[in-house]
């Protein structure tokens, strides 16, 4: 949890600290400079609020003397931050924002965005639209998306850089409790859902002593080369998905397994295989 209050005793600090990020406002709205500290702790030049279609940098300390740096903008539709963590609020109109490095806050607003978080621990939403959030094949970072639409016409998840295989049983998800030991082979380069009775319980979280076995859900790790994602969360509910890559390479004891997305208020109950870009 952030701390979302600024610490008002360093104001008047003399000294120009050097940026370590930058938010970037497409949006129609001014962004006030305690929700971009909320999002990833990080203060504006004098504590500026950030005015509509202005980039401004963003530095560690809270300084008054740092200037605010403000770049005007118009008629902008795609952003790509640095390698800080920065802060980008989308336009009304169809936008693609990357992330790139650092830990980043992606809000695309209205219409039908393309969300890269890059590397880093980014925090993404995309606003009204139906909207693409687009992974890394390597190095994502554990990315949360915090308003992914379910259904036709819903939001995508983008796997195509990790897996090009669709979907494994058309989207009817495994129980954490199956022994049915599936053939890695039958899931190469392919999405898998796994239903789990709590998201919170360490059964949700993928690994390969509780997954990979000959009594478990998947058959133990082999010396094919194999990728998987692996989509693990309630029957139904509010509680989340957790979404995790599985890379096993040719040789014994070489299997890897990270958790590269949480998706929240979702179950999965109405996942359908539009919301999922791999293929
Ligand atoms: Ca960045
Ligand atoms: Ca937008
Ligand atoms: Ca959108
Ligand atoms: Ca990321």
């Amino acid at each position: 949890m952030a701390d979302t209050t600024l610490d008002a005793t360093a104001l008047g600090v003399a000294g120009s600290d050097t940026s370590t990020g930058a938010v970037i406002n497409l949006s129609s709205a001014e962004i006030a400079a305690t929700t971009v500290y909320a999002a990833i702790s990080k203060y504006t030049g004098s504590n500026a609020n950030i005015a509509s279609n202005t980039q401004v940098h963003l530095y560690d300390a809270n300084k008054t003397t740092n200037s605010t740096e403000i770049t005007s903008m118009s008629a902008i539709e795609n952003a790509t931050g640095g390698d800080g963590a920065d802060y980008i609020a989308g336009s009304g109109g169809a936008n693609t924002l990357s992330g790139a490095a650092g830990n980043d806050y992606i809000t695309a607003g209205d219409a039908n965005d393309v969300i890269i978080g890059g590397a880093g621990n980014d925090t993404l939403l995309g606003g009204n639209g139906s909207d693409t959030f687009t992974f890394e094949a390597t190095s994502n970072g554990l990315d949360t998306i915090k308003d992914f639409t379910v259904n036709t016409g819903g939001d995508v998840l983008d796997l195509d850089a990790i897996i090009t295989g669709g979907v494994y049983n058309s989207l009817t998800a495994l129980a954490f409790t199956s022994t049915g030991a599936v053939a890695l082979s039958n899931l190469n380069n392919k999405l898998v859902t796994v239903s789990v009775s709590d998201i919170t319980a360490a059964a949700a979280d993928v690994d390969e002593t509780d997954f990979f076995a000959a009594s478990k859900i998947f058959a133990a790790e082999g010396t094919v080369a194999t990728e998987i994602v692996v989509v693990v969360g309630e029957a139904t509910g509010t509680d989340g998905l957790k979404i995790w890559q599985v890379v096993d390479g040719t040789t014994a004891n070489d299997m890897t397994i990270t958790q590269i997305g949480y998706i929240e208020g979702v179950s999965l109950t109405n996942l359908v295989a539009a919301n999922f870009d791999v293929a």
